[in-house]
């Protein structure tokens, strides 16, 4: 079994993160992933306090294993969820979309692991600096808000520029990717969009089919106008949000389009109005299994990678 330094500091059996995917990624599913071996998150995405509050104690009735709390930092209730994880004194918080300097004391405090993804190697070190646990480099292939590189060249300049662990994100969805980020410097992966298919994901059947139904250039970014980017699948609401971005829509007007888009895919499975969040490696995921499967299936293929690595040499 893969094994790394991350299993040791944070107490799981697997280095496999479950990226906190806002709307998605809800107590059962981080359980589930938790249970498996992994490293369950629970998203708060725009949520507030309360609701996260409910999705800690919905995970901790189906499971003893640590899980974590994303923080959202764009959201308006960020502060209300770092009080949040503080209070319950989550394992584990990772942060997405921002600099999660102001928070790291009140972490700290609450004996918390902190892992903030980054996008640069600047916010890396300034993450290191700050009392970061590890951190967590995801490349733009990923789904939802993302920075300017790849994971293939970001994850390497991150190993090189810090010393705490790197967990590689953006883009991997199988053992390959598992087995690749290592080869990187990644001492573990955290996926998102692989867990959209988990069993225990409770998104609209209409979200799951199109992952499945996704082909290599699905996914497509808007938001770069305003500064944040965010790559979905290419739909109708898409496309039309693009168009607009390009087309003399003010900044408010943007703002309205996209208002309610993320509920209306991954609750209601409107393939007109939603907004399908997904990265590039959607068509890399085949079926619908449990969590816990996609946990073992992906360590133990990357294992079995890495095991015959050296038949390339000649
Ligand atoms: O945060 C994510 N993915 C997300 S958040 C989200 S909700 C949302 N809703 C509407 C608009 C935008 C987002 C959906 N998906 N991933 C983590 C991530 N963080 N990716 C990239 C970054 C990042 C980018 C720039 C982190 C820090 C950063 O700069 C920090 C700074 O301010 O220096």
């Amino acid at each position: 079994m893969i094994r790394s330094q991350i299993c040791d500091l944070l107490g799981i059996r697997c280095p496999v993160f479950q990226g906190g995917m806002a709307w998605i990624a809800d107590g059962k599913l981080a359980a589930a992933v938790s249970e498996g071996g992994g490293l369950g998150i629970i998203a708060s995405g725009n949520a507030p306090g309360g609701y996260v509050r409910e999705q800690i104690h919905e995970a901790r009735k189906r499971t003893n294993k640590p899980f974590g709390v994303n923080i959202m930092l764009m959201s308006p209730y960020a502060d209300e969820v770092a009080e949040v994880a503080a209070e319950e004194k989550v394992a584990v918080v990772t942060t997405g979309a921002g600099n999660p300097s102001r928070f790291m004391k009140q972490w700290e405090e609450a004996g918390i692991k902190v892992i903030p993804v980054v996008a640069s190697v600047a916010l890396a070190r300034l993450m290191q600096r700050t009392g970061a646990s590890a951190v967590i480099a995801e490349g733009g292939e990923s789904g939802g808000h993302i920075g300017d590189l790849s994971t293939m060249v970001l994850v390497p300049q991150v190993a090189d520029a810090v010393s705490i662990p790197v967990i590689a994100a953006g883009g991997i969805a199988d053992g390959r990717g598992m087995a690749a980020s290592l080869m990187l410097g990644a001492c573990g992966v955290q996926m998102g969009t692989r867990f959209l298919s988990a069993a225990e994901c409770t998104i609209s059947p209409v979200y799951k089919q199109k992952i499945l139904q996704a082909g290599d250039l699905c996914t497509m970014v808007t938001g770069k106008r305003l500064g944040h980017p965010v790559r979905s699948l290419r739909t109708p609401f898409a496309r039309e949000y693009l168009k607009q971005e390009y087309g003399g829509a003010s900044d408010e007007e943007l703002e309205k389009l996209g208002t309610g888009a993320l509920r209306r895919a991954v609750v209601d499975g409107d393939v007109k109005n939603g907004c399908f969040l997904a990265g590039q490696s959607a068509a890399m995921v085949k079926k619908i299994q449990p969590a816990a499967e996609i946990v073992r299936e992906v360590a133990e293929e990357a294992e079995k990678i890495l095991q015959g690595a050296g038949a390339w040499i000649m």
